[in-house]
């Protein structure tokens, strides 16, 4: 039926009815029979409250099972998600509702009245909560609906998901993703990393990015396995949860935080098929360890919100340290000039532009239609891609992104601030860690002070994990502030011995 994703989903939910796909730590399971009625339920209460195809709906709450039936109702009604991660400040939030224009809002109930007068000012239609457990007023409306719901037809082009990203200006952008972009991705992954039945996904990425919700939720619902949901990353649970498992897919932290676990062993992923990593660079070393401790080769695959998945190593064959793989099947990946370049791709992934940004998003393609990536790479004659460096100004901290203009901006702000930068440096728990430079007069304030202004407008993982004041940063002969000197300078600071 059409080109809906959530109709691919329906097709698994009839081929497998009685089959578990959803099963939490505490060993609570949905048939899939159950996660379609869970979904129909909540897709009629969802149009009791006005969703008409093509409206957003903003999804701001904690992980729950609750989550993903929210997550296949917005799609099965014809709907945009719009996911939001809880951390955002007020602030921070009101941006992406005045952007996004929702229909509905899903929240906390502790943000419930915040919300409510977020949503007066920017015409949301309702504003509904869920907790994480799974309770909350959306929930109770969804109980009192029909388990049955006719999925509302959408055509391939049409948007699915509307998810923030900054670019290389600190604003955040709406990426529009289209059903197709979803299908055409999932179906590609679940094909390369052989992803099927028998398999059971442990899920422990959040679920308002990309990784989480379309990589991790549309390949394992295409291709039937279940779930195991965990409403967060915890390196002893997950552990603990391996030997139920059959594939893991994680941003580096996680890896590198299971290593750390003392008892961590081949015995423990004794099931485990596959783990695959994304969203950051794995470190070389991380690899290693990772197979010598366990025997298995970690997959390192490569993407954006923008493109979803890009490129991957294979499942058969070298999976190398330091590389990303090739591209997907039917997805082109260039450097244009001298390597190592930017890296462009083309391709059935790549999203439609950016939300009410007509100019942004020209600017972001190349005339014969490849979207810039911003990422440095260097591709090799046969065709795999390293990731090498990065051309837009971004730190990555455990698989968040951070734009330092955002951050720059507030600092900027401060009574006794001349001017600011703000880098990531070389962290052993995070990849990368966010680090403040200031250039201060007398009148600057204590570190404390600056956390504080800081905490207030923006979420938990943004904040420099330290702060640094110096007389004067250092420019080029063109009077730019030489960013690279400074992560030079600092690189040393997180070492741990
Ligand atoms: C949490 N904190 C962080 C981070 N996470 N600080 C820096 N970087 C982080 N990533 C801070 C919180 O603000 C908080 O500070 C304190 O750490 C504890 O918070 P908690 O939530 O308990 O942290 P955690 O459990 O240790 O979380 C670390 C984590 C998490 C598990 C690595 O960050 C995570 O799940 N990351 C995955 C991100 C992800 O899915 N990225 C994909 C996007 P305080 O105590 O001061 O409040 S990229 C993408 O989708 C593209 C398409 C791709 O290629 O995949
Ligand atoms: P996001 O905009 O949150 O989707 O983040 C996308 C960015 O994450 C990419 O542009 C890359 O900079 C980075 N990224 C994702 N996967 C990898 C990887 N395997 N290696 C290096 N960087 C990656």
């Amino acid at each position: 039926m059409t080109g809906s994703l959530y109709a691919k989903f329906e097709e698994t939910f009839r081929r497998l009815p009685e089959k578990i796909a959803l099963r939490t730590p505490a060993a609570r399971t949905w048939t899939f029979a159950e996660l379609a009625a869970e979904a129909c339920r909540y897709a009629n209460a969802l149009e009791a409250l006005g969703i008409e195809p093509g409206d957003r709906v903003t999804v701001q709450i904690d992980k729950s099972p609750a989550n993903l039936f929210l997550y296949l109702a917005v799609l099965g009604a014809g709907g945009v998600y719009q996911p939001l991660n809880p951390a955002y400040t007020e602030s921070e939030t009101e941006y992406f509702v005045s952007d996004a224009s929702p229909k509905i809002a899903v929240c906390a109930p502790a943000r419930q009245r915040a919300m409510r007068d977020l949503g007066d000012r920017h015409q949301v239609q309702a504003v509904m909560n869920l907790d994480a457990e799974g309770m909350g007023s959306l929930a109770d409306l969804a109980a009192r609906m029909d388990a049955r719901h006719q999925t509302v037809p959408r055509a391939a082009d049409d948007l699915a998901g509307l998810v923030y990203t900054s670019g290389t200006t600190g604003r955040a952008k709406g990426a529009m993703i289209t059903h197709d972009n979803l299908i055409s991705n999932a179906e590609a992954l679940v094909k390369l990393w052989r992803l099927q039945e028998g398999d059971t996904l442990l899920h422990a990425l959040p679920v308002f990015h990309v990784h989480g919700l379309f990589v991790a939720i549309n390949t394992a619902l295409m291709a039937g396995a279940g779930i195991l949901w965990f409403p967060k990353f915890d390196a002893a649970s997950a552990m603990a949860h391996l030997p139920q498992a059959t594939v893991l897919m994680g941003v580096p932290t996680f890896y590198t935080r299971l290593l750390e676990q003392k008892s961590f062993a081949k015995e423990t992923c004794r099931n485990m098929r596959v783990f695959i990593s994304g969203s950051a660079p794995l470190l070389a070393a991380t690899h290693r360890e990772f197979s010598t401790r366990t025997g298995h080769a970690i997959l390192e695959r490569y993407g954006m919100t923008e493109t979803g998945m890009i490129t991957s190593n294979p499942y058969d064959g070298a999976r190398e340290a330091g590389s990303v793989g090739h591209a997907l099947p039917g997805v082109s990946v260039r450097i244009r000039g001298e390597q190592p370049g930017v890296v462009e791709v083309k391709g059935p992934n790549v999203f439609k532009g950016y939300w009410r940004l007509p100019e942004k998003t020209a600017e972001d393609f190349t005339e014969d239609g490849y979207f810039i990536t911003g990422d440095v790479g260097t591709l090799a004659d046969d065709g795999r891609l390293a990731i090498v460096g990065r051309a837009k100004d971004l730190v990555i901290s455990g698989g968040f992104n951070v734009y330092p203009k955002e951050i720059e901006v507030l600092l900027d702000e401060m009574e006794g601030v001349v001017e600011s930068a703000v880098i990531g440096v070389p962290h052993p728990d995070f990849g990368e860690g966010v680090v403040a430079v200031l250039a201060v007069t007398d009148a600057c304030a204590d570190e404390t002070v600056i956390l504080g202004f800081l905490k207030h407008r923006l979420a938990g993982f943004k904040l420099p994990k330290r702060i640094f004041k110096v007389g004067e940063l250092p420019r080029n002969a063109m009077g730019k502030v030489q960013k690279a000197a400074l992560r030079e300078r600092y690189r040393e600071i997180f070492k741990t011995s």
